[in-house]
């Protein structure tokens, strides 16, 4: 019978898509059985007060085992990372924190006999002479940074511990995720949220990759569905398990400044590419997702215009509020 899912961990939980991954979880697992955990940033108070919080870094198998023996955990959920252009600027890092981390993660996983642990991956997985276009799941894998490295090479842990252990991992390649609530660190996709916050604030953005660049998005509510509906997924209908693609929309840079000035017409952007450019060029512009879609039903509702305008609803209030950027601990 299929062990259930009870006491999850998250690790990475102050991060992007852990906090408010976090928040979901423990509003629907019940708030003392979602245990956040963070290394070095400050978590917010929301997240601090609405349940437990430790400081438990994924290089530390210790600590981990110690944090999950307390609380009883047995589901993981390694958001712990480094992203893409951090990862181009400390390679040795990212490759410690996205494979020693998720090692120690899956150890576990074996060792105390849990649940399920989900790792996600990311489109950096993909790389030259893959179809960039409605790029496969399955296609040649050559990532050129360090984090598609190292993502490549968590997809195959998961897929290994499943075969060799038994161990229930999965996980899901995630495109750019925008989002209004914590900022994102270190990622290509990053301009894709800043974007926003500088047509409220400036009414002018310096985007740091070209127009014409065009790479797969998915708002932050598809996200977190997409995560709670892999993890939920029944493990016996998974064919594939740590590398499902994730599609939701896909659009140029010059599209979502053209979307984001239908709201605010004076809006102006100029294009100032960095060494992300290389990175973007390298990526898939849209995903064929079929897998997912197949095997546990992924159906994303967001689109450019609908997460648009919601985004700039939240962030244009929080601007009139004088707090568009959150202060730490709010
Ligand atoms: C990044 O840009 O590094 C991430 C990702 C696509 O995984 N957002």
């Amino acid at each position: 019978m299929a062990k259930k899912i009870q006491k999850i961990m998250v690790t990475g939980s102050v991060g992007q898509i852990g906090s408010e991954l976090t928040l979901d979880l423990r509003r629907k697992y019940g708030a003392e059985n979602v245990v956040a955990c963070g290394r070095k940033t400050a978590p917010s108070k929301e997240l601090k007060e609405s349940g437990p919080f430790e400081w438990a870094d994924v290089t530390d198998p210790e600590k981990m085992k110690d944090v999950c023996k307390k609380y009883g955990i047995d589901t993981i959920i390694n958001m712990a990372a480094i992203l893409s252009a951090t990862g181009e600027k400390n390679p040795q890092l990212a490759w410690h924190v996205n494979v020693t981390g998720l090692i120690n993660t899956l150890e576990l996983a074996r060792e105390l006999e849990l649940t399920q642990v989900l790792c996600p991956s990311s489109i950096a997985v993909f790389g030259a002479g893959c179809p960039q276009v409605d790029t496969p799941q399955e296609t040649v894998l050559r990532p050129t940074t360090m984090y598609g490295v190292s993502k490549v090479t968590g997809e195959l842990l998961c897929d290994y511990y499943v075969r060799r252990y038994g161990v229930d991992a999965r996980g899901l390649r995630y495109p750019g995720i925008i989002s209004a609530e914590t900022l994102p660190g270190g990622g290509t996709t990053d301009y894709a949220v800043e974007i926003y916050y500088k047509a409220i604030e400036e009414k002018r953005y310096t985007c740091f990759v070209k127009e014409d660049t065009r790479l797969p998005m998915m708002y932050m509510p598809d996200c977190i569905q997409a995560t709670i509906d892999l993890m939920e997924a029944d493990f016996d209908t998974l064919e594939h398990h740590g590398d499902f693609n994730v599609g939701a929309m896909s659009f140029s840079a010059g599209e979502l400044a053209a979307a984001i000035k239908k709201h605010i017409p004076e809006f102006a952007v100029d294009y100032e590419p960095d060494f992300r450019q290389k990175i973007a060029d390298s990526w898939p512009q849209s995903l064929d997702d079929s897998a997912a879609r197949k095997e546990w039903g992924w159906k994303p509702s967001y689109d450019i215009a609908a997460m648009t305008e919601d985004m700039l609803k939240k962030l244009g209030q929080r601007h009139a509020a004088g707090n568009l950027y959150k202060q730490p601990g709010s």
